[in-house]
């Protein structure tokens, strides 16, 4: 259900993008997908951009956005499908519920305007909808050379110029959801690493922090990430058992029913203990996550950020006899990225990567493009943080055999990496740590600050488990 408060966000959002945009504008919502045969679906996620405007998920529905109005199209579910579904809410109340000015039979939407903005519908089969309808293809936004647009696509531009800017900057609606997904979170992972000693494997931990999410009616934002082998970034197996001495690095977070993300990771040992050189390298991590939070700041370019992540982790390698030279002249010459390869983080929202249906539109301030250097690639955010905008901070070490025993990169190093301290490094496998954080006109406030980051904390955590008999 919508509070007064949600629905006078909604309606200041349909407002601005009036102001900031001309023509009228169509929203998909998308379909549910049959998983092989038609009566068996995979879960439904509506747009995020349909999501932003309506508030609420509904399927196989289309708003127009005409001067701040909202018209709902949908269609109510046939009484054959009641029987198997059971009632649903008529479209009077769900027009009413979402603040709607009009609402009318989906079959309207071709008759509604002719010359309207529109982004790509989400699914296969609403994306041909779309293109029926409004009789072109919609091929999303700034794709192909601005000098070749016509003026559908200058229109759909100008749409997701006008939504980046809206989005870019989390409401009071938008909090209050961010705070419940990060709050369920948080949760989940604590029972998980509470409960760690109480188990053996990847997947039966999965089920514990997952189990979380799912009482609270909440999905997971993306596939969880939890596992020993933490230096495979995009882990989504959970075959292992667990061995005396894994780190275990779980990426997990709730997405509540609304539709709102939370992201965060946190590395543990499975016994309850570091190793010593396990701490080493789980302190320089920390140490990078705690420098960047405290330079989040409106004004700040994320790309700073980013670097001072890089700054200390290649300081701190230097320290423990990993890599050898001036940091600064490490990290110009992209060393750290052989331990580090990916951003400090990216932004938070509706989605897990937020926005990223648009591209780098979102992630890249206009004008600026990715790096081609190893070190600044993967980075997802390159703009000027501003207050109420939510990223998440998310350095980490890994040893990623692909980069480490790839030939041409052990010569592009070979004078500053000590191969031998570094094989005294085996039981560190991948290390991350991430939290979301929001950039306040003071500075910060850590969404996720309720998860313990401190290796002791981590570990206390770990030990109070209550042993199973
Ligand atoms: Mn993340």
């Amino acid at each position: 259900m919508l509070t007064s408060v949600d629905r006078a966000c909604l309606h200041h959002r349909r407002q601005q993008l009036a102001d900031w945009v001309e023509d009228p504008v169509l929203l998909w919502s998308g379909t549910s997908v049959s998983r092989n045969f038609a009566a068996n679906r995979f879960p439904f996620r509506a747009s995020s951009h349909f999501l932003y405007f309506a508030g609420m998920p509904l399927q196989n529905a289309v708003i127009g956005l005409a001067a701040g109005q909202l018209t709902l199209f949908w269609d109510e579910p046939s009484p054959e499908s009641t029987v198997w579904h059971g009632p649903s809410l008529s479209r009077r109340d769900v027009a009413e519920q979402m603040g709607a000015d009009d609402h009318l039979p989906l079959s309207a939407v071709p008759t509604w305007t002719l010359a309207v903005a529109t982004l790509p519908a989400p699914t296969a089969d609403s994306l041909q909808q779309q293109t029926e309808w409004l009789g072109r293809s919609v091929s999303g936004s700034g794709s192909g050379h601005p000098q070749e647009w016509d003026r559908h696509m200058e229109r759909d531009h100008q749409l997701a110029q006008a939504i980046i800017r809206l989005r870019l900057q989390q409401d009071d609606f938008a909090l209050t959801q961010l705070q419940q997904a990060a709050q369920i979170t948080v949760e989940a992972h604590l029972q998980g690493m509470r409960s760690t000693l109480n188990h053996a494997s990847e997947a039966a931990l999965r089920a514990e922090i997952e189990s979380v999410m799912m009482a609270h009616q909440c999905p997971t934002a993306y596939t969880s990430i939890v596992t020993v082998q933490g230096e495979i970034l995009h882990n989504d197996i959970y075959p292992h058992t667990f061995a005396p001495g894994d780190l275990l690095l779980v990426d997990a977070g709730a997405e509540t029913p609304l539709g709102w993300a939370a992201d965060v990771t946190r590395t543990w040992p499975v016994s309850g203990h570091f190793s010593a050189t396990q701490r080493d390298l789980y302190d320089i991590v920390l140490a990078a996550h705690d420098a960047c939070i405290a330079q989040i700041a409106p004004g700040v370019e994320f790309r700073d950020v980013h670097l001072l992540a890089a700054q200390t982790i290649a300081s701190g390698l230097v320290d423990v006899g990993i890599l050898r030279g001036q940091p600064e002249d490490l990290v110009e010459r992209d060393a750290h990225a052989l331990f580090f390869p990916h951003g400090i983080g990216h932004l938070l929202g509706l989605d897990v990567h937020d926005m990223e249906d648009l591209g780098d539109g979102a992630g890249y301030e206009p004008g600026r493009q990715r790096c081609d250097r190893m070190g600044l690639r993967y980075l997802r955010l390159d703009r000027p943080l501003c207050s109420q905008m939510l990223v998440t901070i998310e350095p980490g070490f890994y040893q990623i055999p692909a980069l480490l025993h790839n030939p041409d990169l052990r010569q592009q190093y070979r004078d500053c990496v000590n191969w031998d301290r570094l094989a005294q490094f085996e039981d560190v496998r991948g290390i991350r740590i991430e939290d979301d954080v929001l950039v306040t006109s003071e500075g910060s406030q850590v969404l996720t600050s309720a998860l313990p980051t401190q290796a002791d904390d981590v570990m206390a955590c770990v030990n109070s488990t209550s042993l199973k008999e």
